[in-house]
């Protein structure tokens, strides 16, 4: 898929990790639901599953984003993104490097994203042919346990000087309250976990990140 800007609005991640005892085909739906603009499917750390069972979970969720025509992207696992063709592709810092992936991805139509924290990271990503950046973590976050300091919302007004326009979505510890100074401070858009599948409503809570960005 061909990478726009505007597919970062509203980003939401989930695995099923994150929502034990819950289902999270069901927690999608419901933010598919409420608006959100791009989904990436994290099957990672404690309690996410893996082999088939991590295959099926992915290939439900892409035939339900199709559905709503979200962008599907793949956390890190790029074999996977490659037999479901995935929309896209994301990485972090400690995942396979940048070149790999490319070169991996050469002939198909995926856009990838990388995780970056400071200036020299977010640069290198875009050297190395990045789409966007996801950058933060904004604020503390107790949904990914080995989370660097927080940047603060003040880190992304100084990567926005280093980037100019190069797109941008914020990340980590993400609340509603947090979307328009984010965007004041120059990001695209949001990234959340938490605030939308931790939500007694999740398609609500989705529906309330859209609204900030009409
Ligand atoms: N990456 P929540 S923070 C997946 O800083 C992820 O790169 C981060 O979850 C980073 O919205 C994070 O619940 C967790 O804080 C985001």
């Amino acid at each position: 898929m061909v990478f726009s800007k505007d597919i970062l609005s509203v980003y939401f991640i989930l695995g099923s990790q994150n929502v034990p005892g819950k289902d999270p085909i069901g927690i999608l739906k419901q933010a598919l639901e409420g608006g959100i603009t791009a989904f990436q499917f994290r099957e990672k750390g404690k309690g996410a599953v893996v082999g088939r069972e991590k295959f099926e979970l992915a290939e439900r969720m892409q035939t339900l984003c199709k559905s709503y025509d979200v962008p599907f992207i793949i956390n890190d696992d790029v074999d996977l993104a490659i037999s479901l063709k995935a929309d896209g592709l994301h990485i972090g810092q400690d995942d396979q490097a940048l070149a790999d992936v490319k070169e991996k991805l050469a002939d198909l139509n995926m856009f990838i994203g990388v995780s970056a924290r400071t200036k020299e990271e977010a640069q290198a990503a875009i050297d190395g042919g990045a789409d966007y950046i996801g950058a933060g973590p904004i604020h503390v976050t107790s949904t990914k346990h080995d989370a660097k300091s927080p940047i603060g919302i003040d880190g992304i007004k100084s990567l926005k000087n280093e980037i100019g326009s190069f797109p941008l979505v914020a990340i980590g510890g993400i609340q509603l309250e947090d979307v328009l100074p984010l965007r004041e401070a120059g990001a695209d858009g949001v990234s959340v976990i938490s605030e939308i599948s931790a939500s007694d409503d999740p398609k609500e809570s989705a529906q309330q990140l859209c609204n900030q960005f009409k």
